[in-house]
């Protein structure tokens, strides 16, 4: 069975929707394995997104996830990778589909509420980033 990471982003904190995020991916029928409150510094948010060390926005990104706590979690099910990235919707909430989690919760394109991992492989390097073996409750 499949595994994604998803994060509730420090904007998701700060307008208390966490429980949302997790009603909407519970009611799509995944099942969590694993959850947290973290805070991250400047260099753990550089080492999370590190694929995009190179991007113009990396400075704001890094400064914007570790703003405040984040909700890391990891969801399972049958093809849960590519699904919840369509139920997240595009990276920018103003061209995000309706219904969609960052239509529903975004601000702009850098405070877009949610993160999932978006392959295998970028799920293979997130979720231990974030979990031990014996916290991936399946
Ligand atoms: O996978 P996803 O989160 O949809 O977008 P990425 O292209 O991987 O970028 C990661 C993260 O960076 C995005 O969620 C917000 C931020 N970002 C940005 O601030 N400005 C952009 N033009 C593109 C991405
Ligand atoms: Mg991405």
């Amino acid at each position: 069975m499949e595994r994604t990471l998803v994060i509730a982003k420090p904007d998701a904190v700060r307008k208390n929707v966490v429980g949302k995020i997790i009603s909407r991916l519970e009611d799509e029928g995944f099942k969590l394995v694993a959850l947290k409150k973290v805070k991250l510094t400047n260099e753990q948010a550089g080492q999370f997104y590190i694929v995009h060390k190179d991007r113009p926005f990396y400075g704001e990104l890094c400064d914007f996830m570790s703003s405040g706590p984040i909700v890391p979690m990891v969801w399972e099910g049958e093809n849960v990778i590519a699904r919840v990235r369509e139920i997240m919707g595009a990276t920018d909430p103003s061209k995000a589909a309706e219904g969609t989690l960052r239509k529903l919760y975004g601000t702009n394109v850098g405070e877009n509420a949610v993160h999932g991992s978006d392959s295998p492989e970028s799920a293979a390097y997130e979720i231990p980033f974030f979990f031990s073996g014996i916290e991936l409750v399946g």
